[in-house]
């Protein structure tokens, strides 16, 4: 149904937006059990009607989400230096958003170099190593979308735009695991429930045949941190939720920058909100998704974001309340982005 993945290409990407936004106020601080009561208190009144407070403002993660879905919506043939001259444009008109204190490097160099070579600078990150943080699945989610209906582009176009940025394998597979989840989200009827277990086996083993790569022809057994993170999440979900897991999956799961200690924690937020939490009082499976991350700690704009992204493109953006919405900046913007990017997709014929 059309009228049905128009809705969810929207909610993607304005659940990702809510994410970044009401979470970046939270980011980088130790959320204790009082703060859960704080965090319910916040949400409750993003969603009344009345509410004039300021402006929620987004950060790094959704202005790099812009440049990714703008770049399929202006470059129908994916333009890589043309998305990387997007987030370069983006980080020097408004480089107080938030952004990765190494990544900045590499949007100098991609400038100073002139575009020459556009993946040159990530590679040289960290000695040669490249960045492992999450900046890569932070903006993903619109690759999921111009992709929904070809599965090997999608990996392909989620490993190279992520490679702008980010070169270490645990950057580029947690970007293609993030893009992966919001992927199946898509797929699912809004209207059924998820099995969270099947749910997990299908993105495992999507997931063994990415990090496939990681065999360096050497090794007995390939190293698959993704894969055994899922059975991480699929262990904790048949644990019935208490208070005291919260703090087991901060430390398990991880909750910070580094794409392997926050990917995995995103999806995990999403599915073990799908059943009721006691400490998250909403019957919106939406809202507990992002209201849940953010009670996490951390990184709470980022998990917020990834797994308000998956949220909304499960249920699509009727599920997102408006009240709360509105409070984000560019939330109008975003929806036409959306729309944008749906009309990109029907258009299209001849796609990379
Ligand atoms: N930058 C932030 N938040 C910092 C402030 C938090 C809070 N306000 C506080 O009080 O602390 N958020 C944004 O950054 C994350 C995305 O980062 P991205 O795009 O991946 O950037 P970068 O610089 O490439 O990586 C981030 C850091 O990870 C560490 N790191 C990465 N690769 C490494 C490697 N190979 N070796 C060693 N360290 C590595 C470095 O510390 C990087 O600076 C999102 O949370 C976004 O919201
Ligand atoms: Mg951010
Ligand atoms: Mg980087
Ligand atoms: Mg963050």
């Amino acid at each position: 149904d059309l009228a049905v993945l128009k809705s969810k290409f929207r909610g993607a990407l304005v659940g990702s937006l809510l994410g970044d936004c009401l979470g970046a106020p939270f980011e980088g601080e130790l959320v204790s059990s009082g703060d859960k009561i704080v965090i319910q208190k916040y949400f409750d009144k993003l969603e009344s009607p009345d509410l004039k407070g300021p402006i929620r403002s987004y950060t790094d993660d959704t202005a790099m989400m812009k440049s990714v879905a703008k770049t399929f919506i202006d470059k129908p043939e994916v333009d890589y230096t043309y998305m990387a001259k997007l987030f370069v444009k983006e980080y020097f008109a408004e480089p107080k958003r938030g952004y990765g204190e190494s990544i900045v490097e590499v949007f100098s160099k991609l400038r100073k170099r002139k575009f020459e070579d556009v993946y040159k600078p990530a590679q040289e990150q960290f000695n040669g190593s490249g960045s492992f943080g999450n900046g890569g699945g932070m903006r993903v989610a619109p690759v999921a979308l111009y992709f929904y209906n070809n599965y090997d582009a999608m990996i392909d176009v989620a490993k190279k735009s992520t490679q702008l940025t980010h070169t270490h394998s645990l950057g580029v597979h947690g970007a293609v695991f993030q893009c992966i989840a919001v992927s199946q989200a898509l797929a699912c009827n809004p209207k059924k429930k998820i099995d969270p277990e099947q749910f997990c086996n299908e993105l495992k083993q999507k997931m063994k045949e990415v990090e496939k790569e990681n065999d360096d022809g050497l090794n007995l057994k390939v190293e698959q941190p993704y894969v055994d993170k899922i059975n991480v999440i699929q262990h904790f979900l048949k644990a019935k939720y208490n208070d005291e897991l919260d703090e087991e999956i901060g430390i398990v799961l991880g909750n910070n920058i580094c794409a392997i200690e926050s990917v995995p924690t995103a999806l995990y937020c999403f599915l073990r909100s799908l059943e009721e939490i006691p400490t998250v009082k909403t019957d919106n499976i939406f809202r507990r998704t992002i209201q849940y991350a953010i009670t996490l700690g951390g990184d709470t704009d980022t998990i917020a974001c990834m797994a308000g992204g998956i949220a909304g493109a499960y249920l699509g953006e009727e599920a997102i309340n408006r009240n709360m919405a509105k409070q984000c900046e560019s939330y109008e913007k975003t929806i036409e982005m959306a729309d944008s990017l749906y009309n990109a997709v029907c258009g299209a014929s001849n796609r990379a």
